[in-house]
Formats: structure tokens, C-alpha cells, sequence
């Protein structure tokens, strides 16, 4: 097994302040990144913002500020989602960092000096709200406006540089196929490769610097022009591991984490993930990341998100939901409302059910009956199980299956099927209170060896649970553990951990706030 794993998020614009679709991408990141620091490895994840472009120029130039001055106020905003969200990020990078700009200059002269780099003229469209360039076709049909934002396409025609893309997309295209994990999901994978097939344009890297007010990357070999800006920020992933070397007190980490295991992203930005930044780092002679992840979009309400609509989930109403629920409540609901790489839809009743059915009723519910039982028949004491039998089997087994099943689905992402896996740990459980019917067996002084097996298993089961789901809930499932008086011995993987048998009996339960309150 790999000893390290390394996960980023896309580094997001700074022209408006963060809402539930960047939510959704860092706090999956930080599921994962959680998940395998328990699992032993030495994790490095990354989140930033990207700063330089004519979006956040114009944004910047509408509020009569500086972009560095908006990039300054804005960036706050998202580290401070961050923090309130408890995302656990090892490195934030904004592009504007010095650190950076050194590091896309020596890469962008790598490409110059291997003659993967040419000038030329731009006469073209571009799309400012995603910072795109867009063929004729394309914009035809969508009527010469953004095929995300409905914004009208801007024409331009300027000397510009161009990266021989083209030539590399053969090669591409080869690895796409002969790594079924480059890209997922594999629908999206599918989507890739036949747009591949129709044949790929060298891509356009620059920007004439006044055209940007003098905000951006200066080309190295050009000062007149600045660095395209998806350029400049797909090189975030790279440049923030301290790669290339530029002899500052950044350079090194990037032998240890490059690789990256994997890029989170949406699925509006994978043909620049999945094609620019893959043909660049080939162009550079460099190892290409294992998986480009791309998850799908939230509505709201039913309906496309949108400030006018009154539907848009912004950084006020995240808060508001953590208010009433509690941040991990919100982290849960993102992670299990919708299939990991489908859309889905964000509503405050799909919230109260499912906090209800699922966190209240099936694993609140389980912690507090199992703890009301061991207090009630054991003193508070986990009791010593005797031999387990088929009744027990069907909850062993579920155990099993998730810690087997865990890494290997962390590994692509699933994060959807992992908690399927816990949820069914969850059922079987309480399925299995109700045919052994402990609360019966406690009348019969004659049953009470089996009673505490039947409580130990439930309390094991417990456990596990509340292991499995300490990436997603973390000061939850924290507050959930010590009441089982849980101490887990340092140093060990949660594999280990998650073995069957490791509570030790007689340790001494502490039943405390139930951990989610039913809502009315
Ligand atoms: O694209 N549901 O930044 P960004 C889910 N700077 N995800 C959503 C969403 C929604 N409704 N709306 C937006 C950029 N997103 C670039 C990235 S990386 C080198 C540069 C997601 O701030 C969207 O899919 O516009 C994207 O992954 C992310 O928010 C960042 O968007």
C-alpha cells in the first residue's frame, strides 16, 4: 500500500463569496483526507483560491477596489467557511503567492525552452465567466453565450502564445484508456474521450498583460503577456508540493506527495483537469495524477441555484443549517444526499427527514438504547461476551464487510457506497435488538451471560460505526466514542482498530446529550 495520499480541491475564484457547490468539493476532500490519516497515511491536502483572470478583474473593478484588494477580502470568507466547517486542509494556496508565481514562471520557461510553446494570434470567443476559450461551433450553438452562466461571449483578437496541445492528445488519449481510473466516474471518463476523438486545437496560454491591468502571472520569455489563468491555476496542485525547485524554502515536499492520488473537482470544470493539465505535465515530462474525480452539481429546491430565485445555499444559509442541526449534521447530509459523481438536490425537508429516519432514529437511537441497557442491566459496565453464534453472524459479517470494503472504496471515491456500508452495520444491528430482545432476556436471571453478549455485540457494533463515520462527523462521533468510553490505543490503523472484539469488557459507559435530538 501506498504510504502517502495526496487529495486537492479546485482552488476557487475570489469574485464572490463561497456557497454549498464549494462546500460540497472541500468537505468530500476532507472526508477523504480524514479517512486515510486513520488508515495510516501520510496525508497532504490541499485547498486555495485562484486570484489572477479578467473575472476577478472586472469583479474587482465593479466594487472600485484592486483585484489583490478583492482577493484580500474574499479569501477570508472561504478560510473561514473553512474553519467553521472544520475542514482540516494541510496547505492553503492562493495563486497571488509568491511561492507560486515563481513556480508557474520556471514551469511555463520549461515549456518555452522544450519548444512546446509558440506565438501567434488569437481571433476568437471567450467566455469570462469560466474563463474559457470557445470555438465557433460551439458557440453557435449556444447562441454566443456561456453554456454555464447564459453571460454573452466576448470577442478577442490579440497576439497571444500557444501550448501545442494538440500533439500530446494522442498520447492522452492512450492513458485515458489504459488507466479505466484516470478519470471518473466512467461516464464522465466516456464524455472525455469522444470529444477527444473529434480532435483537439493547440490552446492559447496568454493574455495581453494590459488587457488585465497588469493582474496576473507575467510569461517568463514575454513580460507583455500575462499567463492564461487556467494555466496558471491547474499548476496550483504542483507548485504548492514546491515543485519546480526555484531555491526557495518551498522546494522538496513534492518528491514525497507528487503523484497526486486525486483532484476533486465539479464536473463543469473536467476538460481543463482532464486534458490541459494532464498534456501539460506530459509536456513537462512529469507524472501524471491517478484519478481526476469529478462530482456532479446541486440544485436547490428543485430548481438550478440562483440569487435571484431566492434558492441560492450561501455561506448565511450553511450557517443557518449548522445552527440548527450542527456543522457535521450538514457534512453528513452533503456526503449522503446524493450518489458521489450524480446531481442532486439540496432541500431543507430532504434535510429534517433524512436527519430524522437516518441520524436520530437508526445511529443516535442504537447509542442510546444499547447505552440505556448496559446502564440499566450492567451498571454502566461493558459486559464480557461469551461465544458468539448465527445470531450474532449477520452483524459480524456487515462489520466485516466495511472494514474490507472501506479503503478500497475511499480508493475511487465512493464515498456514497462506503456509507452504505455503514448504514447496513447500522441496520443489521438494530434488527438485531429487536429479534434477540434483550430488554426480555433481562427479566430471566438464568440469561444473563447471553444478555452480555448480545450487549457487548451491540456496543462493538456501535463502535465501528462511529469509527467508520468519525471522517464524515468528526466532533460527533468524538462526543459518540467517549460514551462508550472508548480509548483507541495510538498508532494503529483504523483496520486494526475496527477488528471485531477490541472494546475492552468493563470499561465504564457514560451515557450522555443524545447525539441527535429528534426534530419536529
Ligand atoms: O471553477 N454544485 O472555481 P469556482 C456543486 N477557479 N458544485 C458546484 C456548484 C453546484 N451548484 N456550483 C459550483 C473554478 N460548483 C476555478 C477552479 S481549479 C485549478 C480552478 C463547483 O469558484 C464547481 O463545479 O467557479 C467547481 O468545482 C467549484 O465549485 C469551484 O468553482
Amino acid at each position: 500500500m501506498r504510504e502517502t495520499y495526496y487529495v486537492t480541491t479546485p482552488i476557487y475564484y475570489v469574485n464572490d463569496v463561497p456557497h454549498i457547490g464549494h462546500s460540497y468539493t472541500t468537505i468530500a476532500a476532507d472526508v477523504l483526507a480524514r479517512y486515510f490519516r486513520a488508515a495510516g497515511r501520510d496525508v497532504r491536502f490541499l485547498t486555495g483560491t485562484d486570484e489572477h483572470g479578467i473575472k476577478i478583474v472586472k469583479a474587482a473593478a465593479e466594487r472600485g477596489m484592486s483585484p489583490k484588494e478583492l482577493a484580500d477580502e474574499v479569501v477570508v470568507h472561504f478560510q473561514d467557511l473553512w474553519a467553521d466547517l472544520n475542514i482540516s486542509y494541510d496547505d492553503f494556496i492562493r495563486t497571488s503567492e509568491e511561492r507560486h508565481e515563481k513556480r508557474v514562471q520556471a514551469m511555463v520557461r520549461h515549456l518555452v525552452d522544450r519548444d512546446e510553446i509558440y506565438s501567434g494570434r488569437y481571433e476568437g470567443l471567450y467566455d469570462e465567466s469560466q474563463e474559457e476559450f470557445v470555438t465557433e461551433s460551439v458557440a453557435r450553438d449556444n447562441d454566443y453565450k456561456s453554456h454555464i452562466s447564459g453571460k454573452p461571449l466576448v470577442r478577442y483578437s490579440e497576439d497571444a502564445y500557444f501550448f501545442r496541445l494538440g500533439k500530446w492528445v494522442p498520447r492522452l488519449m492512450e492513458h485515458v484508456e489504459s488507466h479505466p481510473e484516470f478519470i471518473l466516474p466512467a461516464a464522465r471518463r466516456n464524455e472525455v474521450l469522444s470529444k477527444l476523438r473529434q480532435g483537439v486545437d493547440d490552446l492559447c496560454i496568454s493574455r495581453a498583460s494590459e488587457k488585465l491591468g497588469g493582474w496576473g502571472i507575467p510569461m517568463p520569455n514575454d513580460p507583455n503577456h500575462s499567463v492564461y489563468v487556467w494555466i496558471d491555476a491547474l499548476s496550483n496542485y504542483y507548485t504548492a508540493l514546491g515543485w519546480p525547485d526555484v531555491g526557495d524554502a518551498h522546494d522538496g515536499d513534492h518528491t514525497r506527495y507528487w503523484p497526486a492520488d486525486v483532484h476533486l473537482i465539479g464536473k463543469d470544470i473536467l476538460w481543463f483537469h482532464a486534458v490541459y493539465w494532464p498534456c501539460m505535465l506530459m509536456a513537462l515530462d512529469r507524472p501524471l495524477p491517478r484519478c481526476i474525480f469529478a462530482h456532479g452539481w446541486w440544485t436547490s429546491e428543485g430548481k438550478r441555484m440562483q440569487k435571484t430565485l431566492g434558492n441560492f445555499v450561501s455561506r448565511e444559509t450553511i450557517a443557518s443549517i449548522c445552527r440548527e442541526y450542527s456543522v457535521d449534521v450538514y457534512r453528513y447530509f452533503l456526503m449522503r444526499a446524493m450518489a458521489f459523481g450524480a446531481d442532486g438536490d439540496f432541500s431543507r425537508t430532504a434535510l429534517r427527514k433524512r436527519y430524522n429516519n437516518e441520524l436520530a432514529n437508526n445511529i443516535g437511537n442504537l447509542l442510546n438504547r444499547t447505552l440505556n441497557m448496559i446502564e440499566q442491566y450492567f451498571g454502566g459496565k461493558v459486559p464480557i461476551p461469551a461465544s458468539v453464534g448465527a445470531q450474532e453472524q449477520p452483524v459480524l459479517d456487515a462489520a466485516e464487510h466495511l472494514r474490507d470494503g472501506a479503503t478500497k472504496l475511499m480508493e475511487v471515491c465512493a464515498c456514497h457506497t462506503y456509507l452504505d456500508k455503514v448504514m447496513d452495520l447500522v441496520s443489521a444491528t438494530n434488527r438485531y435488538v429487536d429479534t434477540t430482545a434483550p430488554f426480555k432476556l433481562a427479566k430471566d436471571e438464568s440469561q444473563r451471560e447471553r444478555l452480555g453478549t448480545i450487549l457487548y455485540t451491540c456496543v462493538e457494533a456501535v463502535r465501528i460505526v462511529l469509527m467508520y463515520l468519525s471522517p464524515l462527523m468528526p466532533d460527533t462521533m468524538a462526543a459518540g466514542l467517549a460514551q462508550i468510553n472508548w480509548k483507541a490505543p495510538p498508532g494503529r490503523t483504523i483496520e486494526e482498530l475496527a477488528s471485531w472484539g477490541q472494546l475492552p469488557p468493563g470499561g465504564q459507559t457514560q451515557k450522555g446529550q443524545p447525539l441527535f435530538p429528534r426534530k419536529l
